[in-house]
């Protein structure tokens, strides 16, 4: 496997099945991507050496997906130069609203791009486009991607 261009990190197992529609996209695209499983709250020291690592290991964007008051995004957003795509993820209190506002209410100076709740396919895409931004190869899926979602 190549080098992982794209970190994803889940804040806890119950996370895997939504983000398999991010893991599925960025397969399509042939964005070669690396996965853990480690929480904010319960894995502190794994995430800081994960998020502070990813760069100088030639990651390009990373994607942190938390459900309930999910900070994992803004604290990789901390110790990372990337740009950070926050996935709240629907919980069964809130419906996924803890989540989103946890994530869409970075204060400034620490932003992360947050899709939709469970948008996992989309923080896949916009992922691939930011890699696209530097890489013909990419940007190219994505025309031929949005080419077909037209048809
Ligand atoms: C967050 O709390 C996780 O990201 C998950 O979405 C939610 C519930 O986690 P579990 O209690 O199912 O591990 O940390």
């Amino acid at each position: 496997m190549s080098q992982p261009l794209v970190g994803i990190i889940l804040g806890s197992k119950s996370d895997l099945e939504v983000m398999q529609g991010a893991v599925e996209q960025l397969e399509e695209f042939g964005v070669p991507f690396e996965l853990i499983i480690a929480s904010a709250h319960r894995n502190p020291a794994r995430v800081h050496t994960w998020a502070s690592a990813a760069a100088t290991e030639g990651k390009r964007v990373l994607i942190a997906a938390a459900g309930k008051a999910a900070h994992l995004a803004g604290v990789v957003a901390a110790f990372t130069p990337l740009p950070v795509i926050a996935i709240p993820m629907k919980t069964s209190d809130l419906g996924g609203l803890d989540s989103l506002l946890s994530m869409v209410q970075m204060p400034t100076g620490v932003p992360v791009a947050t899709v939709a709740i469970n948008g996992a396919r989309n923080a896949a895409i916009l992922a691939t486009q930011i890699l696209g931004a530097a890489d013909e190869s990419y940007r190219r899926k994505i025309e031929d991607y949005k080419a077909k979602l037209a048809e």
